[in-house]
């Protein structure tokens, strides 16, 4: 056999359509035009709607062989890394349908207030549709990444001094009297963008999760994730739906305790929320899933931060480790063992949403590591310093 043909055989073994498990919701990447298209028959868009799109979605759900290994044989960790989006968050998904809609509504400004990511995805998207994007940051209180992708693709971007809480009220006060849209997870569409993640769970694993961990802000995405979950067992794609598990930060946890929070504050800043806009869907979709809303420390998401970045080579920002830190937190309360022994013989599926790219927070990481030790350039120093 020559060397070629050997090649063409290996090559075509490990094509996806000869794997049953991978061809299962297989998608083609050289067709792939982001998640309105693909998603459309579950999505309101119609042949009239411009489809403003940078490809988001399609991101990679990756099995987590250390917290797998961790939470026992019978459980199955995956994490569904958002971070990989265009500009780095899940936002990419609700603001293709909002600046899609508001395109075809002949709407020339949008407006959001923001912790951070939707303001640089609103800023990215308003950019590819020639749109003007006004955002609105608590001043001093969100992430370098994220200040710089806003500023980059050309928003109009206000530091308010005060919190997000209060951005947001002057968001949807100002886009109440204006003719300007405003792409806060407060607009339907973005709900609807942001469901295709539980679609492209599901289509990859060949049915939904039994738990799905994420944290919790504005509660637009759990909103979303919910809302996709149900459609998608209702057209019988799934029989099953999953437990919603969200997580909070300690002092940021209005949720949890009941309550707003009047001045919330973690290193967590994505979801530094003292009074979620969707907090009563958030509710109803831990209540209807049967599942829960709980709160961790920025010691835990820190920890779980690390974790993910050291054990699973998969960097976050502080927010999306909130999940990770919730599934610990649960793990060690014996929450999933009490609860899946029914799950006869089958092995538990847990999915964890990374909401964020690390790199969206570069001083969040260099406070959290060593700083690089400095050396001699010579050959003995470098050698001295790796134990050679
Ligand atoms: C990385 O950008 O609210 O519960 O203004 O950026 O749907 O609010 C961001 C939220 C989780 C929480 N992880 O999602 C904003 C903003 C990351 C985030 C959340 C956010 P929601």
């Amino acid at each position: 056999m020559t060397e070629h043909k050997n090649l063409r055989m290996v090559r075509q073994a490990h094509h996806p359509s000869n794997h049953p498990e991978r061809s299962r919701g297989a998608y083609e990447l050289t067709n792939y035009n982001g998640v309105i298209e693909r998603y459309k028959q579950y999505l309101p868009v119609t042949d009239k709607t411009p489809i403003i799109t940078l490809k988001e979605g399609n991101t990679p759900l990756i099995y987590a062989n250390y917290l797998s290994k961790l939470m026992g044989r019978n459980f199955e960790v995956y994490l569904k890394y958002e971070g990989l989006n265009p500009t780095g968050s899940f936002k990419d998904r609700g603001m293709t349908m909002a600046i899609s809609k508001a395109c075809e509504e002949r709407v020339t400004a949008v407006m959001c207030a923001s912790t951070g990511n939707t303001s640089a995805s609103a800023a990215a998207y308003a950019a590819k549709a020639g749109i003007k994007c006004i955002v609105l940051i608590p001043a001093g209180a969100i992430a370098l990444g994220k200040l710089s992708q806003a500023l980059i693709h050309g928003a109009v971007v206000l530091a308010v001094d005060g919190n997000f809480d209060a951005a947001l009220d002057l968001a949807r006060e100002i886009t109440n009297k204006y003719p300007i849209t405003l792409v806060n997870s407060l607009n339907p569409y973005r709900i609807e963008g942001q469901k295709t993640a539980s679609f492209e769970i599901c289509d990859t694993l060949g049915k939904a999760p039994d738990f799905q961990v994420m944290p919790v802000g504005n509660a637009g995405n759990i909103t979303a994730y919910w809302k996709g979950y149900k459609e998608y067992k209702e057209k019988g794609k799934i029989n099953k739906l999953p437990l919603m598990l969200g997580f909070q930060a300690e002092l940021a946890a209005p949720i949890v305790r009941g309550y707003p929070i009047k001045n919330p504050r973690t290193i967590a800043t994505a979801i530094r929320i003292g009074n979620p806009a969707s907090w009563k869907q958030a509710e109803k979709a831990r209540d209807e899933s049967g599942g829960l809303i709980d709160m961790v420390s920025d010691k835990q998401i820190i920890e779980a931060y690390k974790l993910l970045a050291a054990k699973e080579g998969v960097f976050v920002e502080p927010a999306s480790a909130a999940s990770v830190a919730g599934l610990l937190k649960l793990a060690r309360k014996k929450y999933f063992n009490l609860r899946t022994c029914k799950l006869a013989n089958l092995r538990t599926k847990i999915v964890c949403i990374l909401t964020g790219h690390g790199l969206k927070d570069p001083d969040r990481a260099i406070k959290s590591i060593k700083e690089p030790r400095l050396v001699k350039a010579n050959l003995k120093a470098v050698l001295k310093e790796i134990g050679y």
